[in-house]
């Protein structure tokens, strides 16, 4: 019997994406470079759907036309390598997929690189980590239309279902669906930073006992800030350390990994000029607790200066603060994603993008409804910000932002996620900013030339060096 899908990559995600077809009850053909990993996984699998295969050319084989292979590879020359690979093997209607964190100028390039043969290329962000392989993740396709019209049941039946829905979509051509993974992963590392700041706030501006911090996330659960990610870190924060007895936390070194995918985030929005300076921040939030021994070195050379203890009312400020973060950040992020559209003309369905993270990817949440369905009401918003329903929640909540940068700042605790979502809040409710100095300047040194408040056109002032002495 002919499988119905090709998977090359038994990597972590390719073997529980392999799993999860199989439970739904596809025949899947696998192939791995190192053949041992492939032998082992079907041995260990015992599923009768699935059909080992020790070379491309047997993949290809084993398919029912038209072929659906989705690659797992790891992500940059291994995916060329193995598109190289197939290509020969493949035909006119055959649909290459690839669901690794690519580089979407990657996928842009790939994708102009298979044009003219047929064969279809698909850009699949896939995310949700293992579980969300082997359970429903939220997959978010890119390429052209009739390529995901023969992999569409495939795809939306192993993926997250949140109210009846799959977490699945196709979003738009060519390289949409890995951009809007990465800025999925770059507002990922804005709510993890938000959230490590909220924690970080609550033992050392407060000084809160591990089990009082535990019992305010437990408390964060239940209310607006509900989300997958409140939910492992009140789980973090109440497991204790087995070898020690302290709370595991306080037991791991503070110094954040990262594989990327946030800092591409960031180098997107400056590319396309869209401020997502809260993004921007968690990553160099991480890129700052990397220095551990240089920080250690500074905490000796500048010493204690932080100051008493928070007071109590700041942990009733924090879950508003950390609201009116989490929609700063979002807020950015879908700014960068609308910018995108715009650039390469996708057409991305906001509120589908948000309806499709609400189930099986990292940042799942409740509130993920409450920006479909700004989306659903104004398609063309331009900034969440600007949304009534999101301009009431930080009417709201902007004092208790306001309040926790503050304590924060007077206690010498970094909390840039934080500080940034306010100050772009701040920014984008202000009238008159600082630029109209910034202009000047430009004019001064440059002759750059300024606009005027008073009537239109392009002006250039002849400085006086040495006016201002
Ligand atoms: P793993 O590191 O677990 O597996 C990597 C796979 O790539 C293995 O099957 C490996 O084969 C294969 N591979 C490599 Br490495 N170089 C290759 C090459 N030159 N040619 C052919 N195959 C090659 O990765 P993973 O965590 O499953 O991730 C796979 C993709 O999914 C990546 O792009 C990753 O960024 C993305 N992703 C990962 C997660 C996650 O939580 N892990 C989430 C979402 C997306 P081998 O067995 O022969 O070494």
């Amino acid at each position: 019997m002919e499988a119905n899908i090709g998977l090359v990559g038994l990597g972590v995600m390719g073997r529980n994406l392999v799993l999860n077809m199989a439970d739904r009850g596809y025949r899947v053909a696998v192939f791995n470079r190192t053949a041992a990993v492939t032998d082992g996984f079907v041995e260990g699998a015992s599923d009768d759907g699935l059909v080992a295969c020790h070379t491309l050319g047997e993949l290809v084989g084993a398919l029912a036309r038209p072929r659906l292979i989705l690659l797992m590879v790891k992500a940059g020359s291994a995916v060329d390598a193995q598109i190289d690979a197939l290509l020969p093997l493949l035909g006119p209607g055959d649909v290459l997929m690839d669901g690794g964190n690519a580089n979407y100028h990657d996928t842009r390039r790939r994708a102009a690189r298979l044009a003219d043969t047929g064969v279809h290329f698909l850009g699949v962000g896939i995310s949700g980590g293992e579980e969300g392989a082997r359970h429903g993740p939220s997959i978010m396709v890119g390429g052209a239309a009739d390529g995901y019209a023969p992999v569409a049941a495939i795809l939306r039946s192993i993926a997250a279902v949140a109210e009846g829905t799959p977490c699945c979509a196709h979003l738009g051509a060519d390289g949409s669906g890995h951009f809007v993974k990465t800025m999925h992963n770059g507002i990922e590392y804005a709510d993890m930073q938000l959230i490590a700041e909220g924690h970080f706030i609550l033992r050392r501006a407060l000084g809160l006992s591990p089990e009082q911090t535990r019992d305010v996330f437990r408390k964060w659960q239940r209310g607006p800030l509900a989300s997958y990610l409140i939910d492992i870190t009140a789980d973090i924060v109440a497991t204790v350390d087995p070898e020690t007895g302290n709370p595991l936390v306080d037991m791991i070194l503070d110094r954040a990994g990262e594989k990327g995918t946030g800092r591409w985030a960031s180098i997107e929005a400056l590319d396309l000029g869209v401020p997502a300076p809260t993004i921007a921040e968690a990553v160099a939030a991480r890129g700052l607790s990397a220095l551990k021994d240089e920080r250690v070195a500074a905490a000796v050379l500048y010493g204690d200066i932080t100051a008493a203890p928070a007071p109590v009312e700041i942990v009733d400020a924090l879950e508003g603060a950390l609201l009116a973060g989490k929609v700063a950040a979002y807020a950015q992020g879908f700014a960068v994603l609308a910018a995108a559209s715009r650039r390469w003309d996708w057409g991305l369905p906001m509120a589908e993008i948000a309806r499709i993270w609400r189930a099986g990817c990292i940042i799942r949440s409740q509130f993920l409804d409450d920006i479909a369905a700004v989306f659903e009401a104004t398609p063309a918003l331009t900034n969440l910000l600007a949304a009534p329903a999101f301009a009431a929640v930080m009417t709201k909540a902007q004092g208790d932002l306001r309040k926790v940068v503050v304590a924060a700042t007077e206690r010498a605790l970094p909390v840039p996620a934080l500080a940034s979502a306010l100050a772009y809040f701040d920014g984008y409710r202000e009238a008159r900013l600082s630029a109209d100095l910034i202009q000047a300047q430009r004019d001064y040194f440059g002759a750059h030339t300024f606009e005027r408040i008073d009537r239109p056109g392009s002006f250039h002032h002849d400085w006086t060096p040495g006016d201002g002495t």
